[in-house]
């Protein structure tokens, strides 16, 4: 089966459900590891009150013995702390007094169509399924990804270099990522993070929330992961559809492409140098993918997330009962969640690149994944020929 995963659950149901299929097996993997990454997607300056809550840990239903994977389907649960306040609300079972249908549907949400589509009077029926909570499952299969990879020396971090009119260069942002967890909104810059922080203490006192955007860095990807020979394969394709798929992200950026759109060729091709006894680039623009495929260099992946739409300063909306104009519903909202899809994005990178990466070396079982790797790995000079090495 090939490396990937379904996620399942409410945001104020019972649990967030995932199972990662292709997993191999012989992997060392605890609790412990998923649930370190569960943490950071919870924290980040500006978030709701929902993550006082919330504590995101995993429990393992399938696929792991004794700390080591089995081979056969990852099965993961995390409970939603908040689904005993909302048991009446969302419970599976028939309740004798529904609670009233929501009928103002907010603009930049799923909200309207989601209603039109699936025929629902009811906006939860929409909203609950279209929150941001889905992503704790989909941290949760980046975390056994990022196992994976991390048994091949690949390392995946990111940073965030925008929030609202509050940027640092991106470069910088990025070349700071294996620190960005000590800043509170995920910035390398303590003095850019200060004031991106009242960036969002302001527009939250004005009643309203803000976007930014972030980078995520994949280090130690060999190369050729992915392929030029079926567009379906192209791995900068897999990449930007896995990140725009996270919750309100608008756009994404291999590499500098919009800066090199505006240059000229021989600003813009990562020239190709000899380095320490074997190939490298003299720079990255091309965020580590060319063809299709991994080069070797990091991978770097950019995206735009535009505002949370659920604001306290509710929009103009129509009320579906009545069809009057309305203001939007409101709910209890985040003002900023930029920290929390930088994390995402790392979980998304990490689950693409798995599945590039046992594409390309198999499955099965770990030990033969490491030979294929270590074979290849040789024959491209990237690691020593000396049996010591
Ligand atoms: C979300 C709304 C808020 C966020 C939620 C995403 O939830 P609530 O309505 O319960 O306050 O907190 O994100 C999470 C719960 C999470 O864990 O990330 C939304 O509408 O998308």
């Amino acid at each position: 089966m090939r490396f990937g995963f379904s996620t399942a659950g409410e945001s104020h149901g019972p649990a967030e459900v995932v199972i990662v299929h292709g997993v191999p097996a012989g992997l060392r993997l605890l609790a412990g590891d998923v649930d370190r990454e569960l943490a950071r997607r919870q924290a980040g300056y500006g978030r709701g009150g929902r993550q006082k809550i919330e504590r995101d840990r995993v429990e393992f239903l399938g696929g792991v013995r004794h700390g080591y994977t089995l081979g056969s389907p990852v099965a993961m649960l995390v409970r939603n702390r908040d689904y005993a306040n909302w048991e009446h609300r969302m419970n599976p079972a028939p309740v004798e007094d529904p609670p009233d249908p929501i009928t103002l549907p907010r603009p930049g949400h799923a909200d309207l169509a989601g209603m039109q589509k699936y025929g629902f009077g009811d906006l939860r029926n929409v909203l609950e399924r279209s929150s941001a909570r889905e992503t704790v499952a989909r941290v949760a299969a980046g975390a056994v990804a990022r196992r994976l990879l991390g048994e091949f020396g690949v390392r995946i971090s990111s940073a965030v270099y925008r929030i609202g009119g509050v940027a640092m260069d991106r470069a910088l942002a990025a070349a700071g990522a294996e620190k960005a967890d000590l800043s509170e909104v995920r910035c390398p810059d303590p003095e850019v993070s200060e004031r991106m922080k009242a960036e969002i203490d302001a527009a939250r006192h004005a009643r309203d929330a803000l976007g930014g955007e972030f980078v995520v860095v994949a280090e130690g990807c060999p190369p050729g992961l992915g392929s030029y020979a079926d567009w379906r394969d192209r791995l900068d394709a897999r990449l930007a559809r896995a990140i725009i798929s996270i919750n309100a992200i608008k756009g994404v950026e291999i590499g500098d492409a919009f800066e090199a759109a505006r240059r000229r060729s021989s600003e813009v091709q990562d020239e190709i140098v000899r380095r320490g006894g074997t190939l490298g680039r003299a720079s990255n623009r091309l965020g580590g993918l060319e063809g299709g495929m991994t080069n070797g260099e990091p991978v770097v992946v950019a995206a735009a997330m535009k505002p949370i739409s659920t604001i306290a300063r509710a929009l103009r909306t129509v009320d579906l009962s009545t069809g009057e104009e309305a203001r939007a519903f409101r709910e209890r909202a985040d003002s900023c969640a930029v920290p929390a899809a930088a994390v995402i994005g790392e979980a998304m990178v990490a689950v693409v690149l798995a599945e590039a990466f046992l594409e390309k070396f198999g499955s099965d079982a770990l030990e033969d994944i490491r030979a294929s790797y270590e074979h290849y790995m040789r024959r491209i000079g990237r690691l020593s020929r000396r049996p010591e090495a």
